[in-house]
């Protein structure tokens, strides 16, 4: 039995009690006054089980990490945390990344704020010559789904990073990609300061945030693709998505890289980027939600999907 399922057993068992309680203090009741329920601490008794529960429930527990929880019960392919090392905490492991030009780690702490691990700590990128490379194999080379996701933290905003074009104007860098020639899968940022996302081709398979990017503060940037739509988050919230036959990316063999582009040269991010995740396919809009509450500490027992319903929280 793990900590909410015995949680959940303390709650169901307290609110057993009231009503045993209730049932008797009423029965009591009934035959002293002949039939009205008057026992007065049964109000009181209900309001402090009532607030016990509330205060024992998964919502405000802290001892666990419910973001890596939700991201593992989604099975990614790679879940590189980067709790100062580029293990790949994925259910294979097998995907750890490898690190370029000096990568280095926060202090514990330091990285996204994700309630309950107060230890968290994220990678730092130099925005000079600093990513991470995962080395492709057949099976990470998604054609039919796939979702890139990852905090990020900007140091210098990106229109301030660098002078290399994407767009206009300058300033493009890389998040989490699996670059090609008219074979994108790319989470990025641009001189505009806002997170683009392109597929295949490129444009005008281009997503752009509405969230116009701070120095200095956490996002959780999520983008999915399967064929023919693509879409893009920010904190949990869909910003952006295209809805198109020409939204088809065909596999590219290269290699995945977060912090710089393997193809396209000088998008070096500069800043913060935590735990990255690439799953095969594309998440839901509840799963992209669930995940960003789960940051804030917030369990959801979401009735889109069966294995995690309401019915599990009863013991
Ligand atoms: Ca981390
Ligand atoms: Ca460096």
């Amino acid at each position: 039995m793990n900590v909410r399922q015995y949680v959940n057993r303390i709650a169901l068992a307290s609110v057993t009690l009231v009503f045993a309680l209730l049932q008797r203090s009423k029965h009591e009741t009934n035959n002293k006054h002949g039939g009205r329920l008057s026992f007065p601490l049964a109000g009181p008794l209900v309001v402090m089980m009532l607030t016990a529960g509330l205060l024992l429930s998964p919502h405000n527990a802290s001892a666990d990490i419910f973001f890596s929880k939700e991201i593992h019960a989604l099975d990614p392919e790679i879940y590189l945390r980067l709790n100062g090392n580029f293990l790949d905490s994925s259910k294979t492991g097998s995907h750890p990344g490898q690190e370029i030009g000096g990568v280095t780690f926060t202090p514990k702490g330091g990285g996204a704020p994700l309630k309950g691990n107060p230890h968290n700590q994220a990678a730092i990128f130099d925005g000079v010559d600093d990513y991470i490379v995962i080395p492709n194999t057949a099976n990470l080379d998604f054609s039919s789904g796939a979702t890139l996701a990852a905090w990020v933290k900007f140091d210098r905003l990106p229109s301030e990073a660098n002078t290399v074009t994407c767009a206009s104007p300058p300033g493009c860098v890389t998040i989490v990609a699996k670059s090609g020639f008219a074979m994108d899968l790319d989470l990025q940022a641009e001189g505009d300061n806002r997170f683009h996302f392109y597929i295949g081709v490129g444009v005008p398979n281009m997503i752009t945030s509405r969230t116009v990017i701070e120095a200095g503060r956490w996002y959780f940037v999520t983008a999915t693709y399967w064929p023919g739509v693509m879409e893009l988050y920010v904190n949990g919230v869909l910003e952006a998505f295209r809805d198109s036959p020409e939204v088809i990316r065909t596999e590219n063999s290269t290699d995945y890289s977060i912090g710089a582009s393997l193809v396209w040269p000088g998008r070096f991010f500069p800043g913060l980027i935590d735990e990255a995740a690439i799953f095969n396919k594309a998440l839901s809009p509840y799963e992209i939600q669930d995940l960003f509450q789960a940051a804030n500490g917030v369990k959801h027992y979401s009735f889109h999907d069966d294995e995690r319903s309401w019915k599990n929280i009863i013991p």
